[in-house]
């Protein structure tokens, strides 16, 4: 089931102090807006708790938002305001991260950097404006958390919006191990006590695509074989909203039977350009417009070098055939876009910068497991990247591992260099093994910002550092989740 902009959440069972919601089937779906929750005073509650969600029939222990799968999607129109209520009902503290979102400071949901992290029993207000229309996500920012269910859309409208469209449809992907065989922290700590895993590899990464081969890949909380359908009528203008809220894979994105015209990356727009397919990171988000045939169609997210998908149905035609998720896709194989292809519209752009810095990727195998640096650091003693409010600097990011890395930098959008001149405006981007990647960065939003990688397991194993404002805070942050 569907809302008018065609958001779709599963409904979990949920236990513990939310047991109400236990009665609802799991497989029912939800009204994604305000359905099942109770308004804080001026806003909404954000309730992280247990449950259990059934994929392909198996009940797999989770935690969610609100007992949903992705979470409640979040509306606001660029110059408003979100109001939102975290109740966290789980076992451990919990944050919620507005990924991609230029906040102030201490709504950023960053523990250790710009709040405590919420303890369980307690609650955390986040109240923010949000300056920029796009598409954006939130989810839990500790440890591996947000591996679980503990993400959602969040979709900021532009009041002059440029394009129109007669459905809207937000695309989640997620990989999905939660439950099934333990839980994302037991895959961490396999992975710190095996060998590096190279198995898996993508040429179109450049190397090793990923760590962990899981069981699921979902779009909105739905697996390939269990798919969700998208519906609309033959002609219609869609504009799909994807977002990578995986920990460990980038997806391949196609529509059998159509090409897509890539109108936004990272929630910023872009000078529209039309491909067969992309490769979306973990932590990147892409904007397309199609114009649909008559039938039913694929909307392919092939696991990058993992032999996996995740697969829902655009549907425009009642009778024909669905689609399989293992049928082939030929426009995944056709023109892929590049970065080089993307360029931000003029208002878009930034201040030339005034200095340049490099940051070195880094990768160092321990007993312990792997360790993953920037400029040699890990999170425990972090790079930290000092700015003056009001310049723009340019960051040279230097890959000096056999691996790719979604870089996310908070609170900021930066501007990343193109041979053809000023590239997107993005807050993630993936920089390949061996490879450079400049980026420019305008400060203009001081605080103590994380700059880490998206994968989740790279996080978590020191790829954390910090891009703060004037002078090094005297008392050390405490980095530690
Ligand atoms: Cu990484």
């Amino acid at each position: 089931m569907e809302d008018s902009r065609g958001v779709v959440t599963r409904r979990l069972f949920v236990s513990g102090m939310f047991a109400a919601i236990g009665s609802v089937p799991a497989v029912a779906a939800a009204a994604s807006e305000g359905g099942g929750t109770t308004a804080a005073p001026g806003g909404r509650v954000l309730r992280a708790s247990p449950g259990t969600v059934v994929l392909d029939g198996r009940a797999l222990q989770t935690w969610a938002y609100d007992g949903l799968l992705p979470g409640p999607t979040i509306r606001a129109t660029a110059g408003g305001t979100v109001r939102a209520r975290l109740v966290n009902d789980l076992p451990e503290a919990t944050t919620v991260h507005w990924h991609g979102i230029r906040i102030a400071h201490a709504m950023d949901g960053a523990p250790g950097f710009s709040q405590r992290a919420t303890q369980p029993g307690d609650t955390f207000d986040y109240v923010f404006t949000v300056p920029d229309a796009g598409t954006y996500f939130y989810h839990s920012h500790v440890g591996m958390q947000s591996d679980r269910g503990l993400y959602g859309p969040l979709i900021v409208e532009d009041p002059d919006e440029p394009h129109s469209y007669d459905h809207e449809f937000t695309v989640m992907l997620d990989d999905w191990l939660d439950g099934v065989n333990g839980n994302a922290d037991d895959a961490l700590r396999k992975m710190n006590t095996t060998p590096h895993d190279v198995t898996l590899t993508s040429h179109v990464l450049g190397g090793t695509s990923g760590h962990v081969r899981y069981p699921y890949y979902l779009v909105n909380g739905r697996t390939a074989d269990d798919p969700m359908t998208y519906t609309a009528s033959p002609g219609n203008r869609v504009r799909f909203r994807v977002i990578n809220a995986a920990a460990d894979t980038a997806f391949r994105v196609s529509l059998g039977g159509h090409r897509m015209t890539v109108t936004h990356a990272d929630g910023f727009p872009c000078e529209p350009v039309t491909v067969d397919t992309f490769v979306v990171g973990m932590g990147e988000r892409y904007d397309f417009l199609v114009t649909l045939e008559a039938g039913a169609f694929p909307l392919m997210a092939m696991a990058e070098g993992k032999a996996g998908r995740a697969f829902a149905v655009v549907r425009t035609a009642p009778g024909a055939r669905t689609p399989s998720p293992n049928g082939q896709v030929p426009e995944l194989q056709r023109r892929t876009l590049s970065y080089q292809d993307l360029r931000s519209l003029r208002a878009d752009r930034l201040p030339p910068p005034s200095r340049t810095v490099t940051v070195t990727l880094g990768w160092r195998q321990r007993v312990g497991g792997n360790e993953w640096t920037l400029n040699g650091r890990l999170a425990n003693d972090p790079m930290r990247l000092r700015v003056d409010q009001g310049e723009t600097i340019r960051i040279v990011m230097h890959n000096d591992t056999h691996m790719w890395h979604p870089m996310h930098l908070h609170g900021h959008t930066f501007q990343v260099l193109t041979s053809g001149g000023r590239g997107p405006r993005k807050d993630t981007v993936n920089v390949m093994p061996r490879k450079r990647l400049k980026i420019d960065v305008h400060a203009d939003n001081p605080g103590e910002w994380m700059f880490h990688c998206h994968n989740l397991y790279h996080q978590e194993q020191g790829m954390m550092g910090v891009f703060g404002y004037g002078k090094a805070p005297r008392r050390r942050h405490d980095m530690h989740h």
